[in-house]
């Protein structure tokens, strides 16, 4: 067979770039990481060609033994990661994992309640442009105007009132840990399914750096590529009872046939985070975001919540008179590669915003301690409040290319 840079030199200078460019610049979109080279090898295997309708031991095609074998250790490694009752490992997204939820367990028109994506929520939890808006009656909470953090009294005042047939719990830009007792017993009184979407810290419950909502959840649906360090791909937890349910909305409700090649790299992502060093990675994780948050507090720098108790921090920045697109848009140009971002209350539209969401995974994965997160604070210092003459941001580009050649991407 012939090697991709003799059939396609044009893809592969393309991939060469893509390489350069994860490489040689600060990595802190707050869902994004990078997989392992087994990770990528299982992906870019020959179960790319394999159709496997169904579900292990009882699949529409012949040929699946392979494909019946991968999917079961893949469900028994996240089963045991989790401690969770049941696995489905098939969701090509987070999307999709919400999607097969709300269509196994409610009606259409039914009452949902979520975090407003203005909030930190997310879209599929209810936002109007998004099928869960479009097709359920959905409603949201929002953070307290003064303190930013969820306040539960209010929730728990809003859903009596309301009666949601589900609540829905997670966030893609909350920097605090998430109370899963006190949203269980908020479940509970309303007689509510709770089902939270853990896409963005799944790493870290999978490694004890955030506390589990397994003990408490009807369902729990994630992504696999952001913290937990997998392919891109989702998956659904919950109790036995909906099992059946579920996997029968996934496939055949709303899903043809599985990716097996991601699922294989589910199955050795989920192998590489039950090992003891996955725990001192999310743990680095977290202490390298407040490390960073605390180096831009010290510069007086505002962050939503007033800092994170998790993987990622929410720049405010009303205080340095720019906005969320503008810094992006420079912190790209000298090295360093975040996103704009809503910040609750946001007098801007969302492709302007007031704030920049910054992750610290990725840059953990490449072995950055909280001494390196000192400089990166440095860095965006020199960054924001400078002026933004190309020359002086390509300085600080070079700079920053030479802290990332120190920690190699592929050095675990
Ligand atoms: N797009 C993801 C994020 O960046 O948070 C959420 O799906």
């Amino acid at each position: 067979m012939k090697s991709l840079s003799s059939v396609d030199p044009e893809v592969t200078k393309i991939l060469e770039c893509e390489s350069v460019r994860e490489a040689s610049r600060l990595q802190m979109i707050a869902s994004e990481n990078y997989v392992s080279p087994a990770v990528l090898e299982a992906q870019g295997s020959v179960f790319t060609n394999k159709y496997a309708e169904g579900y292990p031991g009882a699949r529409y095609y012949q040929g699946c033994g392979p494909s019946d074998q991968v999917e079961q250790l893949a469900l028994e490694r996240l089963k045991t990661i989790f401690g969770a009752e049941h696995a489905n490992v098939q969701p090509h997204s987070g999307s999709s994992a919400n999607m097969a939820v709300y269509f196994a367990l409610l009606n259409p028109g039914d009452k949902i309640l979520g975090m407003d994506l203005a909030a930190g929520g997310h879209l599929t939890h209810g936002a109007k442009v998004n099928f869960s808006g479009k097709l359920f009656a959905a409603h949201h909470y929002k953070v307290d105007p003064q303190t930013h953090l969820i306040d539960y009294g209010l929730l728990d005042q809003q859903a009596r009132e309301l009666k949601p047939r589900m609540i829905v719990i997670g966030a893609s830009a909350y920097p605090r840990i998430l109370d899963f007792k006190r949203f269980r017993a908020i479940c509970d009184e309303v007689g509510a399914l709770m089902l939270v979407d853990i896409a963005h810290i799944a790493g870290l419950v999978a490694g004890g750096a955030h506390p589990s909502p397994v003990p408490f959840a009807d369902v729990v649906t994630s992504t696999t590529h952001k913290t937990l360090r997998g392919p891109r791909g989702g998956f659904i937890l919950c109790r036995q009872a909906y099992a059946k349910k579920i996997d029968s909305m996934v496939f055949p409700g709303i899903q043809g046939g599985p990716l097996m090649h991601v699922i294989a790299a589910k199955a050795v992502a989920f192998g590489e985070n039950l090992r003891p060093e996955f725990k001192v990675y999310a743990k680095q994780i977290v202490d390298n975001a407040a490390a960073l948050a605390q180096g831009l507090m010290n510069r007086g720098f505002k962050l939503v919540t007033g800092g994170t108790e998790n993987h990622l921090l929410l720049m405010n920045l009303q205080s340095e008179s720019m906005t969320g697109a503008e810094a992006a848009e420079r912190l790209e140009q000298a090295g360093l590669v975040a996103n704009k971002n809503g910040i609750p209350y946001d007098p801007q539209g969302p492709r302007v915003t007031s704030g920049v969401r910054m992750g610290t995974a990725a840059l953990t994965t490449r072995g950055m301690k909280t001494g390196e997160m000192e400089q990166v604070a440095g860095f965006i210092e020199k960054i924001l409040r400078g002026n933004n003459d190309p020359e002086r941001l390509k300085g600080i580009r070079e700079e920053i290319a030479a802290l990332c050649a120190k920690f190699p991407v592929f050095a675990y």
